[in-house]
């Protein structure tokens, strides 16, 4: 085995079962012989131990100096995370003063976390796990950037979500409802392309469909008037109604009496797993950012490690792994490291301080190295490389993964502000983003408005459709944590990993960090975690 570099040292402990210390690995990798040191340090471990602390390699390398066969002591088994941070800015630094601390304190240490059981070893079934994943347009991409890309897109979309509403209500097109009788009820299925108020405080909603445009009056006083404030741009909606009396002279309009989204339908029941398992649904981890609380997550980490986290085999993270570069303005003031790939190697670094039998998928953010618009791919192979630990599944954002049965959308979440910046404050916000994921959900698209915050990449299909109902919806982005049932689907924003920022500072939002929400898949209910 050649081992030469702290990564295979990683990758050689990783496949033996052993989760990697830093430190540990940096003097195996300093050793004369590291491929001898690191046979001799697993061999030495105690049966119980979870991570080969810095100490026990010492020893075995100091022993190895003075007396190659001398026998060693029982080593202590891995120490706990719970010292505070030592306020150094440097993440990486932080990082080795908190585990170098730790080590020194020895067993006996009077601020141990107690509750911790030291023997635990998790021993998952992994027979009984599945994981499967649809929808993702990695390696799919079609795109050239072409206006008929756009074209396409948007056409799929149309095609796909009018066919729900078209077994709900009797629709006609466009091209047709124009050359109707006045006076006459029909019903279109089209996509918003204007919505605007009259001067009499009406709403004039223009539906577009593939043979044309047609004016659709939402009246004030109906009673569904206050639903016009949920609609976006470029969603697909259904209306029926009443033709004006001069339509067939060509400027007719539809008044509206009832109003459709493709939705959820309200007795939706979703899948459940067949045995007591669970996931961590968790995302914006902003890994390289000076407010990544490094704290947090290795007790979640190490969290995951106990008898408690025994049934957490899935761990879900939906993007911004890292904080990346030239994402903001001024970003770069608030860098702990500035290199791309140092922030991804710094992330995996943190990511193998969780257990080695979970199933993990990851899916990228706005703050991660792919492009921007979406359907974002999954990371390309020399991010895969960085990221190799625990074998992760890297799949699009977004990507439908299936847990043992249970169908968990994973979507970024880009839209969200947008959503929350349209909409009232009682339909979304980002104290409640789960409701704005409640929007997303009714109409049946994970990005509907185009050409804001959200941009969409021109594809042959819109891979943001939600062609199935989904039985979990997992978002992040907006860094707050909320969770709700809409029509029986569990939503789930999931927090950060990240301290409020100047940015968010300026703008008041205070973000919920160090959350982990943990999901029952056999009942799809919701416990929260709390590690900051
Ligand atoms: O963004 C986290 C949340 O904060 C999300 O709601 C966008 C918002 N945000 C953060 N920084 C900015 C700047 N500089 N401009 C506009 N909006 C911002 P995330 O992208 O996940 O860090
Ligand atoms: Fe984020
Ligand atoms: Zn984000």
């Amino acid at each position: 085995m050649p081992m030469e570099t702290p990564a295979r040292i990683v990758s050689e402990l990783t496949s033996r079962g052993y989760n990697a210390d830093p430190e540990a690995v940096t003097l195996l990798a300093g050793a004369d012989e590291p491929g001898l040191a690191l046979a001799a340090a697993v061999e030495r471990a105690p049966d119980d131990a979870l991570k080969l602390s810095a100490d026990h390699v010492r020893r075995v390398l100091d022993d190895a100096g003075a007396n190659a066969n001398a026998d060693i002591a029982s080593p202590e088994p891995p120490a706990p995370n719970t010292s505070a941070s030592t306020g150094a800015k440097n993440s990486a630094n932080r990082e080795t003063e908190r585990r170098s601390a730790d080590e020194t304190k020895g067993v006996e240490s009077a601020d141990r976390d107690a509750s911790r059981p030291e023997q635990f070893v998790r021993d998952p079934d992994l027979d009984a796990r599945s994981l499967d994943i649809a929808g993702d347009v990695t390696g799919e991409s079609t795109g050239t950037g072409e206006y008929e890309d756009f074209v396409s897109v948007f056409r799929d979309r149309y095609k796909r979500l009018s066919s729900q509403l078209r077994s709900r209500v009797n629709v006609r097109p466009t091209s047709a409802v124009r050359k109707m009788p006045g006076g006459g009820d029909t019903a279109i299925v089209g996509m918003i392309s204007d919505i605007r108020s009259t001067a009499s405080g009406h709403w004039l909603i223009e539906l577009e469909d593939t043979s044309g445009t047609y004016p659709c009056l939402v009246m004030k006083d109906r009673e569904f008037a206050d639903v016009v404030d949920e609609l976006l741009f470029d969603e697909v909606i259904a209306v029926e109604g009443t033709l004006s009396d001069d339509n067939d002279d060509g400027d007719g309009i539809l008044f509206v009496d009832s109003l459709y989204f493709p939705d959820v339908p309200r007795t939706y029941e979703p899948s459940t797993a067949d045995r007591h398992v669970q996931a961590a649904l968790i995302s914006d981890v902003h890994v390289g950012s000076q407010e990544f609380m490094a704290d947090a997550w290795s007790r979640f980490a190490d969290w995951l490690h106990t008898e408690e986290a025994e049934r957490v085999e899935y761990l879900l993270l939906a993007g911004d792994m890292v904080e990346g570069v030239g994402v903001y303005p001024d970003q770069d003031e608030e860098l702990d490291i500035v290199d791309i790939y140092d922030q991804y190697e710094q992330f995996s670094e943190h990511l193998k301080e969780v257990p080695g039998d979970l199933d993990i998928v990851m899916i990228p953010g706005n703050h991660d190295a792919v492009r921007l618009a979406e359907p974002q791919p999954g990371f390309d192979d020399e991010l895969r490389s960085i990221m190799s630990a625990h074998d992760a599944e890297i799949t699009g954002n977004p990507s439908t993964v299936t847990v043992e049965g249970v169908d968990v959308l994973m979507y970024h979440g880009v839209s969200l502000d947008e959503v929350i910046a349209e909409l009232p404050e009682e339909k979304a916000s980002y104290e409640e983003p789960h409701k704005a994921m409640y929007q997303l959900l009714k109409k049946r698209h994970v990005a509907p408005q185009f050409g804001g915050k959200t941009r969409l990449a021109p594809e042959e299909r819109d891979y943001l459709v939600m062609d199935q109902v989904p039985d979990v919806f997992h978002t992040g982005h907006v860094h707050k944590l909320g969770w709700g049932k809409y029509h029986n689907v569990l939503a789930v924003n999931s927090g950060c990993w990240q301290a409020q920022t100047a940015f968010q500072k300026s703008v008041n939002i205070d973000p919920d960090a160090g959350f982990a929400p943990i999901l029952d898949l056999d009942t799809l209910d919701m416990t929260v975690r709390k590690f900051s």
